[in-house]
């Protein structure tokens, strides 16, 4: 039974989150271990798991099964650690510490920093696609499709990609937007639909109010850690905290500055709010997680 406050709840997703994983993940005892070893290492024991907590509120609201939401959200926390893996490397953003401990390919090389994004990136959808209790096969082709459209050039590798083209260049705010709701956005907007698709049938009005928050969250994420990257210190954030500015990145801040910035992330989190009306008290779980986002530090 989860605990009623959120911090409560948000506590027991985590762990809950953790423990579906250590049982999905390869085991270390089976070849190659090495590269089971990285797979474990950049997934377990660490990050917010803020795309697991979308899952399963979302999941919630529609009444899901937990056991479901557990495997939803696993998955999705692999696409997210491939991500992180694979923006860490050289040819990418080239950093040394993620989650407050060195990145994959300092831990371990470049090579298998690669392959271990990729196989987690196919075992999410091995998870995703396996049979679970009382779910319908075309269900889940429906949440392989969604997470493979926010995986891809159309979402998060399209906005990568928007990304490193756009180092050194002055991007409008509806550019910069573009490329966060693709780089950032899309894997959240698919955590939400992917909980909401796991239970009751939901209607195209419900599915466009998700939608809706979702965007909105998405962006706001973004917004959030643009800030975080200008205000928090390195140690707390356990990445390279000042980025952004170092690299000459076009963020929120750099385009609005920081008072400003924080304003639209909270102008951001009340349009998803009122995209939630329609669920009542149903949604209290997702709008706790909402202000959570926006109010985080870290
Ligand atoms: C390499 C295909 C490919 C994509 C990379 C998402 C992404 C695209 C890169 C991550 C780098 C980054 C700093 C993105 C900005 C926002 C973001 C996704 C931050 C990290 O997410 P958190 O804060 O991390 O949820 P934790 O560690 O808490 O899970």
């Amino acid at each position: 039974m989860a605990p009623d406050s959120f911090t409560g709840w948000m506590t027991h997703i985590q762990q809950r989150t953790e423990a579906a994983l250590e049982c999905l993940l390869p085991d270390t005892r089976h070849a190659p271990a090495r590269l089971h070893e990285a797979m474990r290492y950049v997934t377990l024991g660490g990050g917010k798991r803020v795309r697991a907590l979308l899952v399963h509120a979302a999941g919630e609201l529609v009444g899901a099964a937990t056991d479901n939401l557990d495997r939803l959200a696993g998955a999705v926390e692999m696409i997210h650690a491939y991500s992180l893996v694979h923006d860490d490397m050289p040819a990418m953003d080239n950093d040394t510490l993620r989650r407050g401990k060195p990145t994959c390919h300092i831990a371990f090389d470049e090579a298998t920093a690669l392959l271990s994004g990729d196989a987690l990136q196919t075992l999410a959808f091995e998870v995703v696609a396996s049979p679970m209790p009382g779910m319908e096969p075309a269900i889940q082709l429906a949440m392989v499709q969604r997470l493979a459209q926010a995986s891809g050039h159309a979402g998060m590798c399209g906005g990568q990609g928007i990304d490193l083209y756009s180092v050194g260049k002055a991007l409008s705010q509806p550019e910069l937007e573009y490329m966060h709701l693709l780089k950032t956005g899309a894997l959240i907007r698919a955590a939400v639909m992917l909980g909401a698709l796991a239970g009751r049938p939901v209607t195209t009005e419900e599915t466009d109010a998700l939608d809706h928050f979702a965007k909105r969250m998405g962006l706001a994420f973004q917004v959030v850690d643009d800030v975080l990257d200008c205000e928090a210190d390195t140690a707390t954030l356990g990445k390279t905290a000042g980025k952004d500015a170092a690299n000459d990145k076009p963020t929120y801040v750099s385009l609005m500055g920081l008072g400003s910035a924080r304003q639209f992330a909270r102008d951001l989190a009340a349009d998803a709010f009122a995209a939630l009306e329609r669920f009542g008290s149903d949604a209290d779980r997702l709008k706790a997680l909402a202000s959570y986002i926006v109010a985080r530090s870290f």
